[in-house]
C-alpha cells in the first residue's frame, strides 16, 4: 500500500502543479488581439483553458466581465489569481513567466525591432483594423440584433475601449456605414504598415531579423484579418510579394491553425468572407488597386 502511494505521489504533485499554473483566457474567435495571444501560447507550447466571450452579441458588457477588463474588450488572461489585460502585455507576461521555448530575442537590436512592431500594432494598426473590420463586416452582423438591441449594444460600449473614442466611432460606423468619417485614412494607414512590412522583409527573413519573433506573431492576425475579409488583394497579385511569401511561411507554422483558424465559428468566417467581399471593390478603389 505504502509503495503504491509513493508511486502516486509525483502524479499528485504534477496534477496540483498543473492546475495551479493553469492559464485561463477570455477570448473570441475573430478577435485579432485574442488570436495574437493564442498564437503566443501555442508557440510556447502552453496549455490553457478558454472562456469564450461573444463580442458581437455584447457578452463583453457583462458587469462581471467588466470587473476583469474595464475596457470591455478581449482578451483577458487569468493566472494564479492574477488578471492581466491587453494582448501585448499578456504575451510579455507569458514570456517572463514561462522560460521554456523563448520567443524574445536576446540581441538588443532585434528586440528593439520587435518593440517597434508591437508598438505600431497597439498604437496605430489595431485602431485602424477595428475600424475597417466594423466597416466591412461587423456592422452588418451587429445590425441583426434588431434596432433595440443594437441601441443597447452601442450604448454599452465604454468610451475608453478598443480606442479612446471607440464608443462614438463604433456608433458612427454602424449608423453611417461607408459615410463614417475617417474610413479612407484608416485604410491608408493599414496599407502603410503592409508596405512597411514589405520594405523590412527585403533585408530579413522575418520582421525583426533572421528568426521568427513576437513581431511576426503581432502582425499575423492583422494580415490574416484582411484575408478573412476577402481583401488579400492588398498584397497579392505582385503588389507586395515579400508579404505574400512571409504569410505563406506563417501559415505553415504549427501554431497558425489552432490560434488563427480553429476558434473561428464557420458562420462568422462565412459572414466575414461575404461581407468583406462586398466591401472590397470600394476599398480597392480608395487604395487605387485594380481588380
Ligand atoms: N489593447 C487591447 C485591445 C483589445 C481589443 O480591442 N479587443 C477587441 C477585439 S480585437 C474587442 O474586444 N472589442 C470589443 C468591442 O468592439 O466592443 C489589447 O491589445 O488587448
Amino acid at each position: 500500500m505504502i509503495e503504491e502511494l509513493v508511486k502516486l505521489k509525483p502524479v499528485y504533485y504534477e496534477f496540483n502543479l498543473y492546475w495551479g499554473k493553469m492559464l485561463k483566457l477570455y477570448h473570441h474567435g475573430s478577435s485579432v488581439c485574442a488570436a495574437k495571444v493564442r498564437m503566443y501560447l501555442s508557440e510556447k507550447k502552453l496549455d490553457w483553458k478558454g472562456h469564450y466571450i461573444d463580442i458581437l452579441a455584447g457578452e463583453q458588457f457583462d458587469p462581471e466581465y467588466i470587473k476583469l477588463n474595464p475596457k470591455a474588450v478581449v482578451p483577458t488572461l487569468e493566472h494564479n489569481g492574477e488578471i492581466i489585460c491587453d494582448s501585448t502585455i499578456i504575451c510579455e507576461y507569458l514570456e517572463d513567466t514561462f522560460k521554456e521555448f523563448p520567443i524574445r530575442p536576446t540581441n538588443p537590436v532585434e528586440h528593439s525591432r520587435v518593440l517597434y512592431w508591437t508598438k505600431a500594432v497597439d498604437e496605430a494598426l489595431h485602431p485602424a483594423c477595428g475600424f475597417i473590420t466594423y466597416l466591412a463586416c461587423h456592422r452588418h452582423i451587429v445590425s441583426r440584433l434588431g434596432s433595440d438591441k443594437v441601441k443597447a449594444f452601442l450604448e454599452s460600449t465604454p468610451t475608453m475601449s478598443v480606442t479612446a473614442d471607440w464608443h462614438e466611432t463604433k456608433k458612427s460606423i454602424v449608423r453611417k456605414g461607408m459615410k463614417a468619417k475617417g474610413a479612407h485614412a484608416k485604410l491608408r494607414l493599414y496599407d502603410h504598415y503592409l508596405k512597411n512590412m514589405e520594405d523590412n522583409l527585403e533585408k530579413n527573413n522575418w520582421l525583426a531579423g533572421d528568426s521568427f519573433t513576437f513581431a511576426d506573431i503581432a502582425m499575423t492576425p492583422y494580415i490574416n484579418r484582411l484575408e478573412m475579409l476577402s481583401m488579400s488583394g492588398m498584397w497579392t497579385g505582385g503588389r507586395m510579394p515579400r508579404v505574400e511569401n512571409w504569410f505563406k511561411k506563417i501559415k505553415k507554422r504549427p501554431s497558425f491553425k489552432p490560434a488563427l483558424v480553429d476558434w473561428l465559428p464557420d458562420d462568422l468566417a462565412e459572414d466575414m468572407r461575404n461581407f468583406g467581399f462586398e466591401s472590397w471593390p470600394e476599398f480597392a478603389k480608395l487604395l487605387e488597386i485594380e481588380i
